[in-house]
């Protein structure tokens, strides 16, 4: 039997934070043997708020490089740039047609950015969701393994899936979110009632995979915490809470564990703590990352490879997709 099909993508719009890392890439690893894995570089969901054109270029393949440095197969997994295959622009126009302005509108993501970027509120940013629909639908993926903000857009993408099934007949799988405990929802160091963001204008409010060893300690150290001492996780204390779930998914052990390991500690012990697990984890993948980024040959060879592997899946689906539509597609 086929193996089932995991999709997911991240925007290379800025450095990638420990967030990104913990609630999507990391999951992803061990998914590779089960499934059959599409991880895309989604730079046409990027453009949808200003980019700097050498540096989208720059970050595309530093993405690339940190999808592999992280431990992800090229070998195993399809990794590919979003804008290499086409089909991701012509099944979202098709999409486009049985999505409501109304459902999109209201969008928690398109609120947040419409007032973040007031001056640039466009029809990419509205239209996000339903290329993002577009991205997942194309593969026939059954999981999606995101943060715990995406879920909504993933079930805009089974919205649609089930609307165009019930018009056209079964054309779609419908798709699942897959959202892990643990590193679902990182928060910012500075507020950390907020989710840890990589466009952050603050930059000690995120941990970037590739802050030096000092950063990372440093950024900790001045991580905002509450008020009391006790260690422990409560919505009283979300700071506390939050360097425990860093601490956590990076240690691989419970909440609990953590708690009896600090009882009786302060604060700045279960800073320095969370800062040096999390330097030491990020040492060797940025390590692998700069080997990597040396050769540039071979990350093209490895997106060639991808692009082509997730062409051939796409255009089976969108020329299905064509069909049902009542596109003419030759004789
Ligand atoms: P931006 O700030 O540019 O909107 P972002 O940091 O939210 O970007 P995305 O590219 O939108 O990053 O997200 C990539 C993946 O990382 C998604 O699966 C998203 O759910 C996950 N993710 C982002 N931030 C966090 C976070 N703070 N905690 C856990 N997962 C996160
Ligand atoms: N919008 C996503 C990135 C993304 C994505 C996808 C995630 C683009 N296409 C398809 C899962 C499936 C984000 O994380 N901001």
């Amino acid at each position: 039997m086929d193996k089932k099909v995991i999709y997911s993508a991240v925007q290379p719009s800025g450095s990638l934070t420990i967030g990104n890392y913990l609630g999507a890439i990391r999951n992803w690893i061990g998914m590779q043997d089960e499934y059959d894995c599409f991880y895309a570089i989604a730079n046409m969901h990027a453009i949808t708020v200003k980019q700097e054109p050498s540096e989208l270029r720059r970050r595309t393949l530093e993405l690339a490089a940190l999808y592999i440095a992280c431990g992800l197969d090229p070998e195993k997994c399809a990794l590919y740039v979003q804008s290499q295959v086409p089909q991701h622009a012509e099944l979202t126009w098709a999409l486009n047609s049985i999505a409501y302005v109304g459902e999109l509108s209201r969008m928690t993501q398109f609120k947040d950015k419409s007032q973040k970027h007031a001056e640039n509120i466009n029809m990419g940013l509205m239209d996000y969701p339903v290329l993002m629909a577009a991205d997942i639908l194309l593969y026939q993926a059954q999981y999606v393994p995101v943060g715990a903000d995406q879920k909504q857009h993933v079930e805009i993408a089974r919205d649609l899936a089930i609307r165009f099934n019930n018009r056209y007949g079964d054309t779609f799988t419908v798709p699942e979110p897959l959202i892990l405990k643990g590193g679902a929802k990182i928060c910012s160091l500075q507020e950390p009632t907020k989710k840890m963001s990589k466009s952050d204008e603050n930059p000690n409010a995120s941990v970037f995979l590739t802050d030096d060893r000092d950063t990372v300690i440093r950024k900790f150290r001045r991580a905002v915490t509450d008020s009391g001492n006790e260690i422990v996780a409560s919505d009283e204390k979300p700071g506390v809470t939050n360097l425990l779930n860093i601490y956590c998914a990076f240690r691989g052990c419970t909440v609990g564990e953590a708690e009896r390991e600090f009882a009786g500690k302060g604060y700045g012990d279960l800073k320095l703590a969370v800062g040096e697990t999390v330097a030491d984890a990020l040492s060797p993948v940025q390590e692998a990352q700069k080997r990597l980024l040396s050769d540039k040959k071979y990350l093209g060879e490895v997106l060639q490879a991808g692009a082509d592997r997730a062409y051939r899946a796409a255009r089976r689906t969108l020329s299905k997709v064509y069909r049902k539509i009542g596109f003419y597609q030759g004789e």
